[in-house]
């Protein structure tokens, strides 16, 4: 993510990392932002970027990385200068909750990530039987693991789109608030 790198808050544009087991629903949700249509994806061997741009003020640069499991080894590699994370749960692939939650602990400890703000999207709501957000925030432990950083748990489905823009408003400003924070940490520390 080097050359779009946006740590300086002038940047007008955020990275946006966009993870979660193989199969949870990443670029299909991707592509309905983008497109605002019905994609048939393949299982992603490396990544799909894509500029989504929601809010004009703060257009934001989405790094898809695939899930499969010989894929999470490369997660860490695109974590540097990420803004924000996205992490997309299959809600109704109760056999492997455990795995992704444990994906999800593990990449949260990545230095580069530290304080970042993190949305999960409980993804698959159409699915019968489908885990709640509710259940997601309680089995992933969300409220101790993300107690550094500003986090939020978003239903959706990204057959239908529905949740989706609400969940990535919902990092667009927490983006811009720890963006804001850092601003004035800097100035505090050069007028100091
Ligand atoms: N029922 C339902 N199916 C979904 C939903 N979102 C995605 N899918 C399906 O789940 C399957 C996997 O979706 P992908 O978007 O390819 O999953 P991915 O997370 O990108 O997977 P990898 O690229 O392997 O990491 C596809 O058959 C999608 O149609 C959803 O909200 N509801
Ligand atoms: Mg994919």
């Amino acid at each position: 993510m080097g050359l779009l790198g946006s740590k300086n808050p002038e940047v007008k544009q955020a990275q946006i990392l966009l993870l979660g087991l193989d199969s949870a629903g990443k670029s299909t949700l991707l592509y309905k932002l983008k497109l605002a249509e019905d994609t048939v994806t393949l299982p992603t061997v490396g990544f799909n970027v894509e500029m989504i741009e929601l809010d004009k003020r703060l257009p934001l640069t989405v790094w898809d990385v695939g899930g499969q499991k010989e894929m999470r080894t490369m997660w860490s590699c695109y974590c540097e200068r990420t803004d924000g994370l996205l992490y997309v749960v299959d809600s109704a692939d109760k056999q492997r909750l455990q795995d992704s939650r444990r994906e999800f602990e593990r990449i949260l400890k990545n230095e580069h990530i530290k304080h970042v703000p993190v949305v999960l999207l409980a993804n698959k709501q159409d699915v019968p039987g489908a885990l709640t957000a509710e259940d997601i925030t309680r089995m992933f432990r969300v409220k101790k693991l993300c107690c550094d950083r500003n986090w939020y748990v978003q239903p959706c489905c990204a057959l239908t789109g529905e949740g989706l823009a609400q969940g990535i408003g919902r990092l667009t400003e927490f983006v811009r608030s720890h963006r804001k924070s850092r601003a004035d940490t800097l100035a505090f520390f050069k007028q100091n």
